[in-house]
């Protein structure tokens, strides 16, 4: 299979999802931080709205061909930032994360960057606004621990909750990748990574 690489072994896999604890160093954090300031510059952190008239608490904005977006008429992938302007280029520090840990040699097309302040989460819910739901998602863990909320492939029936930290990585490929999964809250403060506390969530996916 053309398309397939080796990968390491995660250190924990949880109903499919492959978490790789601490797989990045400090160093390498701190020049992803870097690089992710940068990349906000040109394309600001912004609250979705969502269908529902209520914002997200999460702040977010996207690099590379595609990001993700939601206003009152619903979710979608757009080309451009509520602003106008294309997305920036996903980093090359990011880039090499999914080259080393993603299973597969086809390029990212988009990174979501999440922002959680301190009283930010994320509700349970299924990533299907895809076209090809056979690609892996990657996910990349910065600042402050989040605990995340794992469930079924269907809504309801019992969860399992696990604390992400700055330096995780998680990969969800196979049965995983429609399990329903949300943040319940963030520890705010509990990492010096980013000087005025939080966490940010680097999701990486392939869209068409
Ligand atoms: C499972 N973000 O952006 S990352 C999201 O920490 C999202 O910001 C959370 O869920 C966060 O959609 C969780 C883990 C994650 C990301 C994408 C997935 C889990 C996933 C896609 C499919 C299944
Ligand atoms: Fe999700």
């Amino acid at each position: 299979m053309s398309n397939m690489q080796a990968a390491p072994k995660p250190t924990v896999v949880v109903r499919g999802f492959r978490i790789f604890e601490g797989l990045l160093q400090r160093d390498v954090q701190e020049a992803l931080v870097a690089d992710l300031r940068a990349l906000t510059r040109d394309a600001p952190f912004f609250a979705p709205q969502t269908p529902y008239g209520k914002p997200m608490s999460v702040r977010m904005t996207s690099a590379g061909e595609l990001g993700w977006f939601s206003d009152r008429t619903g979710y979608r992938y757009t080309s451009t930032h509520p602003k106008g302007q294309s997305w920036p280029e996903i980093p090359a520090s990011v880039l090499d994360i999914w080259d080393h840990i993603s299973g597969v040699t086809r390029s990212p097309q988009s990174c979501l960057v999440n922002f959680y302040g301190e009283n930010a989460k994320m509700g349970m819910h299924q990533d299907k606004d895809e076209k090809d739901l056979t690609w892996p998602v990657v996910s990349v863990s910065l600042g402050d621990d989040a605990l995340f909320r794992i469930g079924n492939e269907t809504r309801g029936g019992k969860t399992e909750s696990i604390w992400l930290r700055s330096g995780d990585v998680v990969v969800m490929g196979g049965a995983a990748r429609l399990t329903y999964h949300g943040i319940d809250r963030i520890r705010y403060g509990s990492s010096t990574l980013l000087p005025k506390g939080g966490r940010i969530n680097l999701t990486l996916r392939v869209v068409d």
